[in-house]
């Protein structure tokens, strides 16, 4: 599915030095905006608004802002929006390294000005059988992995959460290892439904949903969605990841949503959409099966859940 493109038709009806002087003023209040534009609350500038969304009725911003999952800031769902209220997202780096031509550190400003940002408005399914709507800001993962010209050995892309137990100090009671790590194949990394998210309903990401900059892959389990990214690195092997490490038996690499393949402890064939009162059923690939299901041709999904 084309995306749309931004259109840039200037050239084409104006007198050719009126639109010089336009596109250098641009320049100049594109860069003021970016300096500004992932400070927590800050307004973001969407260019695209993307066929992949859904018109689902979206979750509101009280519950996707006081009902998460990031186990820095504590295991109860309330936590995180308390305890990461003064998390430190400036300045910040993210290095992308191992298996690539160019190896490059990004701050946030360059990050901003890989791509358009986009709206992407997805469905988001916890393995733990909930479900939201998130009206997602940000750019595919492809953009930043194009920078870098990864190398034919690459075959998976790891990611790797920020981790300060100063900011933390309620990670030493969740029971999982940090940092938190996790990983994609290289073809799920590129797929141009995978998005870095840097903001949602508008604005900058807040803290609790991993600010400033996250992963977001749609068709999985949300824990493969590592927040507050400060490494990416292109590998040859599979590489670890959070979940599968703490319960090998429960959390496998793909972690695909997938209504037929139980949890050992708790059916997924249904979900409870954030906001409803009855159960709906989970769909294959999240529902996203269109876009997604080639990707796993001839691969048994009951092994590699
Ligand atoms: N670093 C980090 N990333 C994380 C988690 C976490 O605990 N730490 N939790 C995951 C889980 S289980 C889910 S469901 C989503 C929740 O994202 P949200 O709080 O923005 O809805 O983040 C994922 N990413
Ligand atoms: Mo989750």
């Amino acid at each position: 599915m084309p995306l749309k493109r931004p259109i840039s038709v200037w050239s084409e009806v104006t007198p050719k030095r009126v639109y010089l002087n336009r596109r250098r003023f641009m320049a100049g209040a594109m860069l003021a905006a970016a300096a500004h534009r992932l400070i927590a609350g800050a307004r973001l500038n969407v260019a695209l608004k993307s066929p992949f969304s859904t018109s689902e009725p979206q979750t509101s911003l009280d519950v996707i802002t006081h009902y998460n999952n990031f186990y820095e800031f504590g295991t109860d769902k309330a936590q995180p929006a308390n305890l990461a209220r003064d998390f430190k997202t400036s300045p910040w780096t993210v290095s992308v390294e191992g298996a690539v031509s160019k190896p490059r550190t990004f701050d946030l400003d360059m990050l901003m000005k890989l791509a358009p940002l986009e709206e992407r408005i997805y469905r988001h399914r916890c393995v733990e059988g909930w479900s939201i709507v998130v009206p997602w800001i940000g750019f595919p993962l492809n953009a930043l992995i194009k920078q870098v010209e990864p190398l034919s050995s690459a075959k998976f892309v790891a990611f790797q959460s920020s981790f300060d137990h100063r900011q933390m100090p309620q990670a030493q009671w969740a029971g999982i290892a940090f940092p938190y790590v996790e990983g994609l194949r290289i073809d799920e990394a590129v797929h141009p439904l995978t998005l870095l998210a840097v903001g949602l309903y508008g604005e900058a990401l807040p803290n609790q949903d991993g600010a400033p900059i996250r992963l977001v892959v749609p068709w999985k389990y949300g824990f493969k969605s590592i927040k507050s990214i400060v490494k990416i690195r292109f590998v040859e092997q599979q590489p670890p990841t959070t979940w599968n490490l703490a319960t090998p038996r429960e959390y496998g690499f793909y972690s695909n949503v997938n209504p037929t393949v139980d949890h050992p402890r708790w059916s997924q064939a249904k979900e409870r959409r954030l906001g409803e009162f009855f159960k709906r059923p989970t769909l294959m690939f999240n529902g996203y099966g269109d876009q997604v299901a080639s990707l796993y041709a001839g691969m048994d999904l009951r092994k590699n859940y």
